[in-house]
């Protein structure tokens, strides 16, 4: 059995720690994590963990066929699986707690690769309740996945995560007149190993992607048991919609280590049926590139954090506290300033739609549970991407200077 850290350490945090856990009013923010176990990294960087393969991402717009497109889409998310819930914490058991980002912080960063060049967009659109949005785009193929999550927590022998929001990946395609939709809901996890000082994520339940040209797949999650079972375990099947016991496509594996997609609603002994392994070992990732600290805008994530950043780095308690509390006390500053003048912060990219149905929801909502508001109620709005203020965003030069010095003041008390 592992050594719980309050005595590795010498101190009682971690057994504090879980006593905190047990009251928990279901605010991850609130939880007040012991120093090794904060982390420096900030919610709105976990959006690119749904592109670290382009060429997986951009694979569904080369194909003609398309139950095969919507296998390629399925097997996209699944190999996206392992970044993001196992990347920060490979040898398991070092889960550690994010910084919780300010309203209209955003990281940005571009892939540029053997699939040409994705670019990035992840902005904090939430602050209560919690909420980031991002968009991605590979630009040779116009594949663009589009989405806003936020996580309601609850304590039952564990920290249990209903992730609320959902993505709707676009592939334009040659062999279709329109492009495709898929509407991609979004599993729920809890955290393991918490007992034992070594926290590490299983997820759970189902999750589901639904096409606009008829496919959908449920995706199916499980942990190792008392008795049986194994960690990180995932099926999935792939069927016309409507129609679940026609499965055309069948997923078996580990989502952290390989799966095998057979075809049929089985896999056959002999393996004749076998249409692909992943292995993620055989398959790098491809690195994003985010502009130099002294590049980025104000509100950039690397930026606004460093401070804070270097304190955690430093497991100086003190200096953390001092400087995210000046980061918290400005925020709160604007946010009544906004309210005296009668004004809400301007998102740089994104929009929560209040119009009209968002087609995606409207059309595809029904099949996979979606309300068609979104569950604007627990996100702040059902946000979608707004290319005309990205325009404006990119044509904008980067505040630099006495511009970027005052930013920093207003907005982020430094
Ligand atoms: C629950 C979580 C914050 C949310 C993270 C999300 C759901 C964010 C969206 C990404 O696309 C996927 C994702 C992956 C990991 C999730 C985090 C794991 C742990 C963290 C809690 C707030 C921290 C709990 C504290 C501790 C010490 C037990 O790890």
């Amino acid at each position: 059995m592992e050594t719980p850290p309050q005595q590795a350490n010498g101190g009682g945090s971690w057994t504090a720690f879980l006593k905190s856990i047990a009251s928990f009013n279901g605010d991850l923010s609130s939880l007040t994590a012991p120093p090794f176990i904060l982390s420096s990294t900030s919610l709105t960087e976990f959006s690119s963990y749904w592109c670290e393969h382009p060429a997986v991402f951009a694979a569904p717009a080369k194909e003609p066929d398309a139950a095969k497109r919507a296998l390629l889409v399925l097997k996209w998310f699944l190999t996206t699986l392992k970044q993001q819930y196992a990347s920060r914490s490979e040898q398991y058991g070092n889960e550690k707690k994010p910084l919780n980002p300010f309203l209209g912080e955003l990281f940005l960063g571009k892939w540029e690769d053997s699939a040409g060049t994705t670019e990035l967009i992840s902005e904090q659109v939430s602050h209560h309740p919690p909420a980031t949005a991002y968009n991605i785009t590979n630009i040779p193929t116009g594949v663009r996945l589009e989405g806003y999550n936020a996580q309601k927590a609850s304590f039952s022998k564990t920290i249990n995560i209903k992730q609320i929001g959902h993505a709707v990946l676009t592939v334009p395609s040659t062999y279709s007149a329109e492009p495709d939709t898929y509407l991609i809901t979004l599993p729920s996890l809890h955290i393991e190993g918490l007992i034992f000082g070594a926290p590490f994520i299983e997820l759970d339940g189902s999750s589901y992607i639904t096409s606009s040209t008829g496919f959908t797949a449920k995706i199916d999650y499980s942990g190792k048991g008392w008795l049986s079972g194994k960690k990180n375990s995932v099926t999935a099947v792939l069927y016309p919609t409507g129609k679940e016991k026609d499965v055309l496509y069948n997923v078996s594996g580990q989502w952290t280590k390989t799966f095998e997609i057979h075809t049929g609603a089985a896999k056959h002994n002999s393996s004749s049926n076998l249409v692909e392994v992943w292995d993620p070992e055989q398959v790098p990732t491809s690195k994003l590139n985010v502009a130099p600290i002294e590049k980025q805008h104000p509100l950039e994530s690397r930026r606004a954090w460093s401070k804070v950043a270097a304190a955690i780095a430093k497991g100086d308690l003190d200096l953390v506290g001092v400087e995210k509390s000046k980061i918290e006390n400005a925020q709160r500053e604007m946010r009544t300033k906004e309210r005296v003048e009668g004004r809400t912060w301007e998102r740089r990219y994104f929009t929560a739609r209040t119009d009209s149905a968002d087609p995606a929801l409207a059309r595809l909502g029904p099949v996979v549970s979606l309300a068609e508001h979104g569950d604007a109620d627990k996100t702040g709005g059902l946000w979608r991407f707004d290319s005309e203020k990205s325009k404006k965003a990119h044509e904008e030069p980067v505040p630099s200077g006495e511009v970027a010095a005052n930013l920093a003041k207003e907005l982020l008390g430094q």
